[in-house]
């Protein structure tokens, strides 16, 4: 991959609804799309960063300054010293920058769509997906009150998902999953506290067994292991991690101490598709289990999220819902819409198949930069 021009754009694009966690709220995406052009091939990726440092440590800004500073620079002059033969480059060429890995992660997924289109091969098959289609599910946000959230998640049954996440915290955990569980007895239903429990709450968060949970996602602080080592045996319910999970050798480290028995595997956050494989890799053997989270991607991240998810151990339905659960319009012309059997189509065209709609990308563009090389 021998690269001309880089381009950083960032977007501003509202959500069909605010969403809310244990910790924070968003109103729309703050993400940094990724334009790489080399030998005739245009490919974007993207870095779903949010407006706050509030999910991981990073945001558009933090994202937006490493990648000018550091990385864009970086992979500009790996790519002329020759050293950017296949996309699995990529990681190694950008790893004198510790952590960032959003940030990263746009480049590597940009990388990732190039050789595919340059190839002629879809970046599922590049990734070695072994499925058409993905089975996928909703995450809610926090609801004003228990009545909301029972219309909401109503809503999306009627739309045909089969898995529902809830986000809960302290307030807003044992009785919406309660009210959820009653209405729907056969639901496949999930929780996600994103970190905001402690060790010492074990004994409460043991009260969401009842409710045959399929597992509860990162009960405790966001760079823990060792804590949630030692809440797995307290709890019937699977833990899955997510946030606490950045790396290959995270996966490794929670796997060795039964931190989990579930890992939420978010591309973005592991800071690229290459090492996500990994992580994937490193759960299959150990008979873990896997399944593909989200950030509310636009259409862009969308793509290849879906290619990954069709990976064989991603054996749990996706944080990826269709499109149109995010936003009224996005950015690309060929948005994914759900089958009839809570699945997305994995896409076939050569890279990640994502098609900008460049008109609109322009009227959501607030910010943009570019590198010639
Ligand atoms: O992309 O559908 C989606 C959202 C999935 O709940 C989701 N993501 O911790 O898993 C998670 C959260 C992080 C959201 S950050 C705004
Ligand atoms: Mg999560």
């Amino acid at each position: 991959m021998r690269l001309e021009r880089i381009e950083l754009r960032q977007v501003r694009l509202p959500y069909v609804a605010p969403f809310e966690t244990s910790g924070w709220r968003e109103e729309g995406s703050h993400a940094i799309l990724v334009c790489l052009e080399g030998e005739g091939v245009t490919a974007w990726g993207e870095s779903p960063v949010g407006a706050n440092p509030f999910y991981n440590e990073e945001n558009y800004a933090t994202a937006w300054a490493i990648q000018q500073e550091y990385l864009a620079p970086m992979l500009m002059a790996a790519s002329h010293a020759g050293k950017l033969s296949e996309p699995r480059s990529v990681t190694p060429a950008l790893a004198r920058v510790r952590g960032n890995r959003m940030a990263k992660a746009g480049l590597e997924f940009a990388a990732w769509d190039w050789f595919g289109q340059a190839q002629g091969r879809s970046l599922a098959s590049l990734l070695g997906a072994v499925r058409e289609r993905v089975e996928v599910g909703v995450s809610v946000g926090i609801q004003k009150d228990i009545a909301t959230l029972l219309q909401v998640v109503d809503g999306y049954l009627a739309q045909g998902y089969t898995r529902i996440k809830l986000k809960i915290r302290p307030g807003w955990d044992v009785e919406p999953t309660r009210a959820v569980r009653e209405r729907w007895p056969a639901l496949r239903l999930q929780v996600d506290a994103n970190s905001i429990y402690h060790l010492a709450d074990a004994t409460h968060l043991a009260e969401l067994d009842q409710f045959d949970l399929l597992l509860v996602e990162q009960p405790l602080e966001h760079d823990d292991i060792v804590d949630h080592a030692k809440l797995q045996p307290q709890l019937r319910s699977p833990i899955c991690l997510d946030e606490s999970i950045v790396s290959p050798a995270h996966a490794r480290w929670a796997i060795e101490l039964n931190a989990c028995r579930v890992i939420n595997i978010k591309p973005s956050r592991i800071g690229g598709l290459a090492d996500s494989i990994e992580v994937h890799n490193l759960a299959q053997a150990a008979g873990m289990p896997v399944w593909h989270g989200g950030m509310l991607e636009t259409g862009i991240g969308r793509a290849f999220s879906v290619a990954l998810a069709a990976l064989p151990n991603f054996t749990l339905p996706g944080d990826i819902s269709a499109n149109d659960r995010y936003f009224k319009r996005d950015i690309v012309t060929n948005p994914f819409t759900l089958n009839p059997d809570s699945t997305l189509t994995v896409p076939t065209a050569p890279g990640s198949g994502a098609e900008l709609d460049h008109d609109f990308l322009e009227t959501v563009t607030v910010a943009r930069w570019e590198l010639r090389g």
